[in-house]
């Protein structure tokens, strides 16, 4: 069995996930929603380290000053008492209906205008309770229509938000970050920003770039059809890993939000690896150090039992998966088998150091392709070893 997370395992949720009561859009609530400090306080005893959420998940949209703070301050005392973190905080610009065209892109500027305020003091907010991560999850940055929208605009508004928000956490000397995250569409059609490698585009172009980085989620990368470990080992080459949202998803369709290993359990596998232990030519490359964050949604078959059980269910597989994946990089079977793929060779720079193009350009080093291409690789025997390990 696995052991029990404990807050050294740096697990953590989302108020919004385990707090969703099933509300699709086909159907009705299945469960009873419970205040934002009663799941706080559940998460806690099952050894959760740190919370997350958005403004609205402990305050309604038109709540007044006081409302806001009432509720905070009950959070803040349930996190305090329950030794729980608050990491991370994040806006909502999507579920009411101002927001259908957007929040930062929206074509009308008086909602473009009402929606970066909502974002600046969401960040205020993050500061208020000493969160480190300000996650910004555009879902309603998109189209439908390839006519509705200036796509040079968007992104110049993009931008502008962006660097207001960052700036903005500049001159106020608050210790955060913004993460983005992708998604390449749901709610909308389709959403700008729609993978990791068009956020670090973006990013690449800000004045405040620097304080920018990314928000990565499993389902949300593979929704496009693309590889989430890759995404997030770009990301850290990037020096632009600064959350994750780990959930499941089974292939191109709408958003799951799986519990993590629910999904695609190989790609899991390898997803864990990454974050446990790092690049394999690099022993003292980047690490992600932060929180193993959980976005996902306990399915609206359970009641509330299954809710516990499903974020029970998110650790306990990351856990197994971490075992799993250290005791694969210590395997001297896989050791061999990495050295015959020559994984750790990759580390090696092609040219020599100091080494003139001009000098290279007309070395002869007695190289053979027809000889080079009769190299077998063996990635499938090291591929088997890591199954052999995860199920075998
Ligand atoms: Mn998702």
């Amino acid at each position: 069995m696995t052991r029990q997370p404990t807050t050294d395992d740096k697990f953590s949720f989302g108020l919004w996930t385990v707090g969703w009561t099933g509300t699709d859009p086909f159907g009705l609530p299945t469960r009873p929603a419970l205040a934002p400090w009663e799941y706080a306080e559940r998460l806690a005893e099952l050894g959760v380290w740190g919370i997350t959420f958005h403004d609205n998940d402990v305050f309604p949209f038109d709540a007044d000053d006081a409302t806001k703070e009432r509720n905070l301050a009950r959070l803040e005392e349930a996190t305090a008492r329950c030794g729980l973190t608050i990491e991370m905080v994040t806006t909502n610009t999507f579920t009411h209906p101002v927001f259908k065209d957007g929040g930062l892109t929206a074509n009308d500027r008086s909602i473009r205008r009402f929606g970066l305020r909502k974002i600046l003091r969401a960040v205020d907010l993050a500061a208020q309770v000493g969160a480190t991560t300000f996650v910004m999850w555009g879902g309603r940055e998109g189209s439908e229509y390839d006519g509705s929208k200036d796509i040079f605009a968007a992104f110049e508004r993009y931008k502008e938000g962006l660097d207001t928000v960052a700036g903005y956490i500049k001159s106020q000397g608050y210790d955060l970050r913004i993460a983005l995250e992708p998604k390449p569409n749901e709610p909308r059609g389709d959403i700008f920003l729609p993978t990791v490698g068009h956020a670090l585009a973006l990013i690449a172009e800000l004045e405040h770039g620097d304080i920018i980085g990314l928000n990565p989620e499993t389902g949300h990368e593979q929704m496009s059809n693309l590889n989430y470990t890759h995404a997030l080992g770009q990301a850290l080459w990037s020096g632009k890993l600064f959350h994750i949202d780990l959930n499941g998803q089974r292939g191109l369709k709408y958003d799951q939000d799986l519990v993590f290993g629910h999904g695609d359990l190989v790609s899991a596998f390898f997803t864990v690896d990454l974050l446990e232990n790092g690049f394999p030519g690099y022993p003292d490359g980047p690490r992600y150090t932060g929180p193993r964050h959980f976005d996902y949604k306990p399915s609206r078959t359970e009641h509330l039992t299954g809710v516990w059980e499903s974020a029970k269910a998110c650790m306990a597989t990351y856990l197994m998966l971490a075992d799993k994946a250290r005791a694969f990089r210590a395997d001297s079977r896989v050791q061999e088998a990495m050295a015959y793929s020559g994984v750790l060779d990759l580390a090696q720079p092609t040219l020599d150091e100091g080494e003139s193009i001009e000098a290279f350009l007309h070395i002869d080093d007695g190289f053979d392709p027809d000889e080079a291409a009769e190299r077998d690789f063996g990635f499938v025997r090291l591929q088997q070893l890591a199954l052999e390990h995860l199920i075998g």
